[in-house]
């Protein structure tokens, strides 16, 4: 006998589910009553769809030895099995609709009282805002549906079945369904109910669905009102002087909602039941002109790829860190976000509307796995699936279509083409024409109003801005969007300056949103943040999954400090020895009133004077000349510069005053370089040849000490721990250096002596530098001189052989082996930089311990040098450049970082590793996109350089 039990059969089943109530607008608080189902709940977790029967949903069940869980929340972060990473491979056989029978199941039971003062008329809805994948319910025993669509609302009407006291709410949570396969984003699987669950009182009369449409006429300065209901009422503004039918539209002069002016009209929806807080931004978005308008004016967006993530919540966010995420946007000049991939929690989409930040909402949708078999079967393409496509892009919509940031809707991402995109595009379009049509999975435009890409190289990018990529003649006429780029995992993103140029060169170019916001890291014990193959994954992606610009704790990491620079919306340029600067507003629709301009005068990196400067509240677009005071210290025989900066002039609502958005460096006087007359001659001991205050070693000329300081292991160096954008995604088209450099064996280069020579003022080390293996190599030659109290080295490089390759980096290293804990430098700071990520490396004399000069990358890998160094000290060593270096300080060597994983297995040694680069390789974004551009690429070349050292006696 054969049997299979039909009870599970609704977990594979290509439906959206049944029972819900139809999806509509989501709404703050209103004055009906609620009830927070949030908190502890009851938990057992199954192997199978089907190892339980349902008698767990009738009240009495005995609960006795099952676990406590928090809800919001993931169980596989709560100590219940554990998560997988993959970006787009399934991590189940690929047989659409089916699921493994291994599908971990979670029971959830929650017992609740209803409030004594819950009102006994009306009805109640239970609300569910977010369950990964798949969810049955039951209330007081009794079955009232199931769904699917993880980060979408359900909700089902409930009124009847509730009781004063000892509600059973039951839901049986699947981590595999059939929605499983329209949910392969690249990001953790992560079951459980992981949004909000409230039960919500409807009183008789009350508010169903309603659309507020709110546009804005920016000819004549007025905003039209009509707020559509279900249920008639009254529409209330009283700051609008506005009071009419629902329905019935009313136009007044208002002042217009943008992200840079979020000007938001408080409202009330009144009906008989109920009274439901409006939150109205007039604003009107258009494709004009083959351009993306809002209110009349073409916008650039400057967006991140926003995923939910929290280290130790997963996709579970608390009201604090949806506030933070906005906070750090905002004051790191982002102005928009694409909500990849999937529909934030709401109350992210109010923070948007408050604080302005432009938002393509994209919908829950992604099939990326089935690119594995030439997208055969992929549900997007099969019209059995339509349904829950079209539930998908519905509830997207009828959820979010009241939020004023909410400008482009997306239909999902890296899902193939089909006619259920089609079909979603056309829903959306009956349904709202006020907003337009996203994704980047169409070619050739056929269903969207923006042409997207993502990664494309900044070549292309700039023929696309000059309309010569061809394409149909639909997709011609379009806007270009880059909705992915610069692909921020570890060291990097290298080369978004190089885009912003483009970006804000070509009117066809509407910017671009970053890959990623954030780093999905969990936050581990044994290896401080854990990612793809930490929890024993049998398929996973690694540290692809820690792409983003803010680390897994948010603190912001390098590449967000850059994106913030090149992003910021004032431009200020100038002529240093003319003393005039130049200030651009490039602002899509804000003034400058609400900045004040700084200005200051530093010699040698030291602020010596500083001021205000007078800037007009230039409109957008608008530029001013204007004159800086004539500094009273003259600086002479030191390096002079004006630093400029455009500040907040007064404290907003997510920024304090004197906040710096915009700044620029005009250089008035050059770095004098460092002169050490050649006075002193090398002298030849019983073991130590000295010169001036260092010793060498008489066989080896290998430094030793320079004055009281010991000195280790001074050589040339040009490996790098390789980044995530060194060593690039397999299935990059182009060579990919770090795979490459381990090849040539540049990670364990060969150090021959050739001749130590005393000479009469300098001693010369000659060597030749090569890896076991190859005849490539690098002829070095170690100059030493001193003048008697200080010591220059100045070292050639002549590359012999063939190298196809650029280095690394060139530049020696050196051990400290005394005490060492904090640098001072004036140089780029107080962040790291490389050749193609230096924008907001700001000249200055800086400081800092070993430990912060780390950047904490989760995978660890080349990191920390901070750029157009001058002058470095630390451990009682003063090293100055010629010309100005990079300067990396470490407590573990290039090769143990190289070695390293995870964060955990950097153990800090007593040397301090120091290296002093002349050149550095760039960093690009070859993880996911272009690698280092030509112009940033370290060339193997003849290359001379040199350094003074001295013991710094205070
Ligand atoms: C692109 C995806 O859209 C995004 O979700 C993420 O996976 C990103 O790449 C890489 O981190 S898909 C592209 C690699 C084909």
């Amino acid at each position: 006998m054969s049997f299979r039990t039909t009870a599970t059969d609704y977990v594979e089943d290509v439906s959206p589910g049944s029972g819900a109530l139809p999806p509509r607008a989501r709404h703050p608080a209103s004055d009906a009553r609620t009830l927070s189902l949030n908190g502890s709940w009851r938990f057992r977790l199954s192997p199978t769809a089907d190892a339980q029967d349902d008698s767990f949903a009738a009240a009495g069940h005995d609960t006795g030895d099952w676990a406590e869980i928090t809800v919001p929340g993931h169980w596989v972060l709560q100590g219940h099995g554990s998560p997988i990473y993959t970006n787009h491979l399934y991590p189940f056989p690929v047989d659409p609709p089916r699921v493994p029978t291994e599908n971990p199941t979670g029971d959830h039971l929650r017992h609740f009282d209803l409030p004594a003062d819950w009102p006994a008329e009306g009805g109640s809805v239970l609300r569910f805002d977010g369950v990964e994948s798949c969810a049955r319910v039951w209330l007081n025993g009794t079955d009232i549906g199931e769904f699917k669509g993880s980060r979408l609302p359900h909700e089902f009407a409930v009124g009847h079945l509730l009781k004063p006291a000892g509600n059973v709410l039951a839901v049986r949570v699947h981590q595999w369904s059939a929605g499983s396969y329209l949910e392969d984003q690249d990001q953790w699987w992560l079951p459980g109910i992981f949004r909000d669950v409230t039960l919500l009182h409807r009183p008789p009369g009350s508010v169903l669905d309603h659309f507020v449409l709110a546009s804005y006429d920016h000819v004549e300065g007025l905003g039209t009102l009509r707020v559509d209901s279900d249920v008639d009422g009254r529409v209330v503004v009283p700051g609008l002087d506005i009071d009419v039918a629902t329905g019935e539209p009313v136009t007044v002069p208002v002042r217009p909602w943008t992200a840079e002016t979020p000007r938001l009209y408080d409202g009330t929806l009144v009906t008989e039941g109920e009274r439901v807080p409006l939150r109205i931004g007039f604003r009107t978005v258009a494709l004009d002109d083959g351009l993306i308008k809002v209110n009349g004016r073409a916008i650039l967006f400057k967006g991140v790829n926003r995923h939910e993530w929290h280290p130790e919540r997963g996709r579970a966010l608390d009201p604090e860190t949806m506030r933070e995420d906005v906070l750090l946007m905002k004051r790191h000049n982002i102005n928009a976000v694409r909500t990849s991939h999937y529909p934030p929690h709401p109350a992210f989409l109010d923070l948007c509307d408050e604080y302005g930040l432009w938002v393509i909402d994209e919908c829950d949708l992604e099939t990326h796995g089935f690119t594995e078999q030439a997208w055969r079967d992929n549900p997007v393409d099969d019209e059995r699936w339509t349904p829950a496509l079209l539930d998908r892009a519905a509830r997207m919509v009828e959820r979010d279509k009241n939020h004023p940031s909410v400008v482009v809707w997306s239909l999902g991402n890296e899902a193939g083409t089909g006619r259920g995109l089609t079909a979603m595009a056309d829903w959306i379009r009956g349904r709202d024409g006020s907003r337009l049509i996203h994704y980047e999975g169409d070619p050739d435009c056929r269903d969207t109003d923006i042409y997207a890409r993502m990664y494309a190289g900044h070549a292309e990018v700039e023929r696309i801005g000059r309309g010569l990529d061809g394409g149909t003649h639909k997709r011609r006429g379009l806007p270009f969007i880059l909705c992915e780029y610069a692909h921020a995992m570890g060291n990097g993103p290298g080369g978004i300056a190089d885009y912003q140029r483009l970006f804000e060169s070509y009117d066809r170019i509407q910017g671009g949103f970053v890959w990623e916001w954030i780093d999905h890291g969990i936050r581990d014990e044994r290896y401080g943040f854990a990612y793809g193959g930490d929890f024993g994954e049998e398929l996973h992606d690694g540290n692809f999954v820690c792409d983003g610009l803010l680390f897994p704790d948010r603190t912001p990491s390098p590449g967000l400090v850059e994106y913030k620079k090149v992003i910021e919306p004032v431009r200020i340029d100038g002529d240093g020895p003319a003393g005039t600067v130049r200030v651009t507003n490039g602002y899509d629709f804000a003034d400058l009133s609400g900045l004040a301009f700084e200005w200051s005068f530093e010699v040698d990196g030291v602020s010596v004077e500083s001021g205000a400067l007078s800037v007009p509240a230039l409109g957008p677009g608008d530029s001013a000349d204007v004159k800086l005071p004539a500094p009273s210290a003259d600086g002479r025989g030191a390096e002079t510069r004006w630093t400029v900066r455009a500040v907040l002039a007064e404290g907003t609502a997510w920024g304090p005053r004197g906040h710096v958005v915009a700044w620029t460096q005009l250089p008035v006087s050059e770095h004098p370089l460092p002169r050490v007359a050649q006075t002193d001659g090398p002298v030849l001991g019983l073991r130590d040849i000295t010169l001036g205050p260092a010793a060498f070693d008489a066989r080896t000329g290998a430094l030793r000490t320079i004055g009281g300081i010991d000195v280790t292991g001074l050589r040339l160096d040009v490996w790098r721990a390789p980044t995530d954008n060194d060593n690039g995604a397999h299935w990059q088209p182009d060579a990919r250096h770090g795979p490459l450099w381990r090849g040539l064996g540049l990670h364990r280069m060969r150090h021959r002596l050739d001749a130590v020579e005393l000479g009469d003022d300098a001693l010369t080390v000659r060597t030749r530098v090569a890896p076991a293996g190859r005849e490539a190599g690098l002829r070095t030659v170690y100059r030493w001189t001193s003048d008697g109290t200080r010591l220059r080295l100045t070292v050639s490089v002549a590359p012999e052989g063939a190298w196809t390759l650029p280095l690394p980096r060139l530049g020696i290293r050196l051990g400290l082996t005394g005490p060492a804990d904090r640098a001072v430098w004036f140089g780029g700071g107080p962040g790291e930089a490389y050749p193609d990520t230096g924008s907001a490396s700001m000249l200055g004399r800086w400081e800092s311990s070993v430990e912060d000069l780390q950047t904490p990358y989760v995978r660890p890998q080349e990191n920390g040098a901070r750029a157009d160094v001058r002058r470095a000290e630390i451990g009682g060593l003063r090293v100055e450049g010629e010309p100005a270096f990079w300067f990396t300080a470490r407590r573990w060597t290039t090769e143990q970082l190289d070695a390293a994983d995870h964060l955990t297995d950097l153990v800090p040694g007593d040397t301090v590793w120091i290296n002093l680069d002349h050149g550095q390789q760039g960093i690009g974004s070859q993880s996911c996109g272009p690698g280092a551009l030509p112009q940033y690429r370290l060339h193997a070349g003849p290359a001379e350089f040199s350094f003074v050292f001295s013991e710094i006696h205070d």
